[in-house]
């Protein structure tokens, strides 16, 4: 098999001959074609990261083609498309994951994560080997990396005079869309709220109509989905430090050189970085911006959400899914 230095040296050459004779080059072409599939839209810094940082890297030998929005696969379909055969790539979340595998609703779970360092702390301990073993064993979905989400916080489209959001019980009643798996579903009853699934992709006229009184997403999803045009308050709950999985079909992996497979680790981990950074800065720098569009952001009582959160988890069928001693493991990691 040609290598993809030597297969270059030979288009190049052939383009040489094909320019001498007077005929167009022919263009290069990679090997391979990554694609992947987001219901994250093209100026999110998750996808950002991804075209501007993983695709240059991996140009050498494979084209990224990249399907905003839920276009390509319908939010939480992207990794069932993996398995398949039928997709090279996703964003995934965690709670995708636990549809698969349970267990991964640990890292899907109200205040377990601190901040983004955490994240990565917990992602690169050992404590994850299990579950990166599963995913790849089972499902043939590889997790490369994982990138920051944010803050998620409780936004509403009634004004502070209609809906004080100060604890738990002050969500009573108010329908909160939430995205459509158990994993989510089980968060926002934990905050209080009645959840409703909802893709992403609905979400903006969901608002707009009031299907909904409000979703849970942080502040850089409330800005490039523009949903303060259609509310009026932002309650930082901070429930979920939220991060999502670089998810990588294992048999494309498998098909790679070594020297490929390293590339490709690279460079998600640099999107991963670039992403990270990109979105701290946005989430510590988009406060006044959202104000200036008329909505009330404010702290509430975070010692009532937290308790009340832990205390709904705590002996729930959800926590009975987690392996032993996983949760003092991943609180060891954090601050
Ligand atoms: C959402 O649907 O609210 C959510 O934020 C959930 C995340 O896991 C992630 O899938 C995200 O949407 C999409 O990438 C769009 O930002």
């Amino acid at each position: 098999m040609m290598t993809t230095l030597t297969r270059r040296a030979a288009m190049s050459a052939i383009a040489a001959v094909g320019l001498a004779a007077g005929f167009a080059a022919p263009s290069f072409a990679a090997d391979l074609t990554f694609t992947m599939a987001t219901a994250g839209s093209e100026t999110d810094q998750r996808s950002v990261a991804m075209a501007k940082v993983f695709a240059p890297m991996v140009a050498g030998f494979a084209d990224y083609k990249p399907g905003y929005n839920a276009t390509m696969f319908a939010q939480g379909t992207e990794l069932e498309a993996i398995s398949r055969g039928n997709l090279t790539m996703s964003i995934a979340s965690a709670q995708e994951m636990a549809q698969f595998f349970p267990e991964f609703s640990i890292f899907a779970t109200g205040y377990v994560h601190q901040d983004a360092a955490h994240q990565v702390r917990v992602f690169n301990d050992a404590l994850m080997d299990p579950f990166k073993k599963k995913a790849e064993d089972e499902l043939g979905v590889k997790l490369l990396s994982v990138m920051y989400l944010g803050r998620r916080h409780v936004n509403l489209r009634q004004t502070r005079d209609e809906v004080n959001v100060q604890t738990p019980a002050d969500l009573a009643g108010v329908n909160l869309r939430m995205p459509g798996t158990d994993a989510w579903q089980f968060l926002g009853a934990a905050l209080g709220a009645s959840p409703t699934p909802l893709a992403f992709s609905e979400v903006y006229t969901a608002l707009a109509t009031g299907a909904v009184d409000g979703q849970d997403n942080p502040l850089p999803t409330v800005v490039d989905k523009k949903f303060y045009e259609v509310t009026k308050q932002i309650a930082l709950t901070s429930h979920l430090v939220d991060l999502n999985y670089i998810a990588f079909s294992k048999e494309v992996w498998d098909g790679l050189t070594a020297e490929q497979q390293l590339t490709v680790q690279r460079a998600a981990d640099a999107a991963a970085a670039y992403g990270r950074l990109k979105q701290l800065d946005l989430e510590n720098n988009l406060a006044d911006f959202i104000r200036s569009q008329g909505v009330e952001i404010y702290t509430p009582d975070l010692a009532a959400f937290r308790e009340h959160v832990q205390a709904q988890y705590a002996g729930s069928e959800v926590a009975a899914t987690w392996p032993e001693g996983v949760l003092d493991r991943i609180n060891a990691l954090g601050n």
